[in-house]
């Protein structure tokens, strides 16, 4: 009995660090919450990122989600950005790929169209 006992804890251990993300980040609008995560730290170029979505605690069946990230423009620079319509993994799971062309802080709007009503935009930002 000792012995299963400590296999299940070594199990719950593992599933526990397999889980964790590099990278997590709660962004909030009203009664819209996203949870970003990267398994991989985020980096200059492409990265892929999955965001849990939830309207008043709810998963919002059918909704659409896309990503834009940007960076304003900085002497001497252009201003940058990159957009994507994030893919659904169902449950309120979305996942995308997001370039960042440069380091610095990218500001990131995370837009959710809902089946019906109005969408919302999701404002957060990284430091790369
Ligand atoms: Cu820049």
């Amino acid at each position: 009995m000792k012995t299963l006992f400590k296999l299940f804890a070594i199990l719950a251990l593992a599933t526990t660090l397999l889980n964790a993300a590099a990278f997590e980040k709660v962004a909030k609008f009203r009664t819209t919450k996203i949870l970003i995560t990267s398994e991989k730290p985020l980096v200059v170029g492409n990265n892929t990122i999955e965001m849990m979505v939830t309207l008043k605690n709810k998963v919002p069946e059918g909704a659409k989600v896309s990503v834009k990230a940007f960076m304003p423009a900085m002497p001497g620079m252009p201003a940058m950005e990159s957009k994507s319509e994030a893919k659904s993994l169902g449950n309120g799971k979305y996942s995308t790929r997001i370039n960042f062309a440069m380091g610095g802080t990218w500001q990131i709007h995370i837009i959710v169209t809902p089946k019906t009503g109005k969408k919302v935009r999701v404002k957060s930002s990284v430091n790369i």
